[in-house]
């Protein structure tokens, strides 16, 4: 029995991550869960390793945190429960050669996920199945490390302002989507978010999927993405995740970036089960 008192929370990066010892998540009271969740809002990414997980298992204990809803990317639903994502599977195609989108799927640069959605996913948890024998790591950063370093008139010049999201951003890269999804209209957000459960502020922004910043002349807003792309990440905020069978990895994407490593040898499998997770209250659809 995973009780309260048995749990230790160890911190890993200095900013961002901790480490949670002493927990079967398949056997936890709600008490022991309280202790993940606070750890969770305090550290943002926390990672619950040595875990042995039945599908049914890694679902009931990512609805604790919220509502488990499938990712828009139908192709890459597992076929028995489509709120799960099979990460990594399928890489190479028929004609044997490598599809890019799957091998460096999360790798092409930091990003929040589901930013495109009017309620993006509040979070992402990932159960590792299968790990490659080198490379394939997680990085992950803080957005409210981001949003504290930004210079003060900065900060001044983006209070207020909204960002103009999609799947795929300006590159429109939407390999993975099948194309009755790819027409969605931009979500809105704003750009210095007010995280709901913490209080404070982060620097919400995504590279990938940013097509604008509202209210200003293109010019001066790609200028705008350019500079908030080179200060999104400060090193003190970074931790990098080096994966191991069984670990359990949930990110807040309202607080964090992350990108995949998207290294490792190709023809060695590295392999996760994924759930899209969004707040209990408000319009709690699936993203579709
Ligand atoms: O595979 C990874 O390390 C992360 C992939 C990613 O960006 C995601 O699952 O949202
Ligand atoms: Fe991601």
């Amino acid at each position: 029995m995973s009780v309260a008192s048995a749990i230790e929370v160890r911190r890993l990066g200095s900013k961002i991550g901790a480490a949670i010892h002493g927990v079967d998540v398949k056997a936890l009271d709600d008490a022991g869960f309280a202790v993940i969740y606070r750890a969770w809002l305090e550290h943002n990414v926390v990672v619950v390793p040595g875990q042995d997980l039945q599908l049914d298992d890694f679902l009931a204990y990512s609805r604790r945190f919220g509502v488990v809803v499938p990712h828009p990317s139908k192709s890459t639903r597992h076929p028995e429960r489509a709120e799960i994502t099979v990460l990594g599977i399928n890489k190479f195609r028929a004609d044997g050669t490598l599809d890019q989108a799957i091998y460096r799927r999360g790798g092409e640069g930091w990003h929040t996920d589901g930013a495109y959605d009017d309620e993006p996913f509040k979070a992402t948890q990932l159960y590792a199945l299968a790990v490659p024998s080198r490379g394939g790591d997680t990085f992950f950063a803080s957005m409210y490390a981001a949003y504290d370093a930004l210079p003060p008139a900065l900060k001044a010049r983006l209070e207020g302002r909204m960002g103009a999201f999609v799947y795929g951003g300006r590159n429109k890269s939407q390999a993975l989507l099948n194309p009755e999804d790819r027409d969605r209209p931009p979500a809105l957000h704003p750009i210095i978010r007010t995280h709901p459960e913490t209080g404070r502020k982060g620097l919400y922004f995504d590279p990938g999927k940013i097509l604008r910043i509202e209210g200003l002349e293109p010019a001066e807003s790609d200028a705008l993405i350019d500079e908030l792309s080179e200060r999104m990440i400060v090193p003190e905020g970074e931790y990098r995740h080096p994966w191991r069978k069984g670990d359990v990895v949930i990110w807040d994407n309202r607080c964090s970036y992350h990108k995949a490593a998207a290294d490792y040898p190709p023809e060695e499998d590295r392999i996760h089960w994924r759930v899209s997770i969004k707040e209990r209250t408000g319009n709690a659809t699936t993203a579709v």
